[in-house]
């Protein structure tokens, strides 16, 4: 689905507003310092576009943002999430693998709505997503506690939460939005009840940590790429909480019992290995938190941009 191997389009957002913990706006700065990008073009080989400059989005984010519909600080992620869709709309439709380096799980909003966009334009066709995460970010902003919106972009990605005004996430058009039969989830084990509800009876495939346990990785991942079809567009949202703490202790909402770091490799290299993939996200890596400050932080970059290197491509042998 891709115009190119070799291509591949990035974008970096150096964004938190879309929960209430400063420092993981420093993710994406911190993933590149430490090489990510040297080892995709270097050892992966890939000739990349877009963005080495993180972006801040300043010039967007609003005097005064209150709350609306319970949601915290709605006016700057509707702002900054539309000005994503535009960045990663621009690399896909040029047939570029579109990474996205965040930022919390908010700005999933801008990725999957700009790259469902160009897929449509560009080959007619609907983009499956993987959602890999400890949670399901699926929550309406009435079913919120939290009133964090990283934890709601699923419900407007599949238009189960909508809203009219443009400033309010009113910008998300029909074809930005994400198909939920063509959505399934990994490494669930930390959903909300109201959650719990809509998967339920919207019939959404989801995989959780029992269901890992039970199965083993391999065949979840067999029946995750089975549920989407082999003949579709994916786009890989990771958030790296998806990873046990253990692997990744340095991130805004971390749940016990997740996955292992190989687990979470190899969820990336069999979407590889499809030859579908179209983008990726890696969200939540959040540098200023970690029980033991300097490993943690070391740990959860390491464990980050393993899971891009291997979506991406890097073999074993
Ligand atoms: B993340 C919670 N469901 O809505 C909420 O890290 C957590 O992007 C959301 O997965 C976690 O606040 C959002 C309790
Ligand atoms: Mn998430
Ligand atoms: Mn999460
Ligand atoms: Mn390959």
């Amino acid at each position: 689905f891709l115009k190119s191997q070799e291509d591949l389009g990035v974008v970096a957002v150096g964004f938190s507003g879309g929960q209430g913990k400063s420092g993981v706006d420093e993710g994406p700065q911190v993933l590149i310092d430490s090489g990510l990008l040297t080892q995709l073009s270097d050892s992966l080989g890939y000739k990349l576009h877009g963005d080495d400059k993180v972006h801040s989005y300043a010039e967007l984010l609003p005097q005064s943002d209150e709350p609306y519909r319970g949601m915290k600080n709605p006016l700057a992620v509707s702002a900054v999430t539309r000005r994503i869709a535009e960045q990663t709309y621009e690399q896909s439709r040029e047939g570029r693998m579109t990474l996205t380096l965040g930022g919390d799980h908010s700005i999933a909003i801008g990725t999957v709505a700009g790259v469902a966009k160009a897929t449509r334009e560009r080959l007619g066709r609907e983009t499956a997503v993987i959602w890999v995460d400890a949670h399901a970010d699926i929550n309406r902003p009435e079913d919120s506690d939290s009133g964090n919106i990283h934890g709601m972009p699923v419900a407007f990605l599949t238009g189960l939460a909508t809203e009219d005004k443009e400033e309010y996430f009113g910008w998300i058009k029909d074809e930005m939005r994400l198909n939920k039969r063509k959505l399934v989830y990994i490494g669930l084990r930390d959903v909300d009840q109201a959650e719990k509800v809509i998967l339920r009876e919207h019939g959404i495939k989801a995989f959780s940590m029992f269901d890992i346990d039970r199965h083993g990785i391999g065949r979840v991942v067999e029946m995750a790429l089975a549920h989407i079809g082999s003949d579709t567009p994916i786009h890989l949202s990771f958030d790296v909480d998806a990873l046990d703490p253990q692997w990744a202790p340095s991130t805004g909402t971390p749940v016990r019992g997740g996955l292992t770091l190989r687990e979470g490799d190899f969820i990336c290299e069999s979407v590889h290995q499809t030859g579908n993939l179209v983008a990726m996200d890696l969200v939540e890596v959040n540098p200023q938190l970690a029980q033991d400050q300097l490993v943690g932080v070391q740990e959860t970059i390491r464990a980050g941009c393993s899971l891009v290197r291997c979506a991406l491509g890097e073999s074993l042998l």
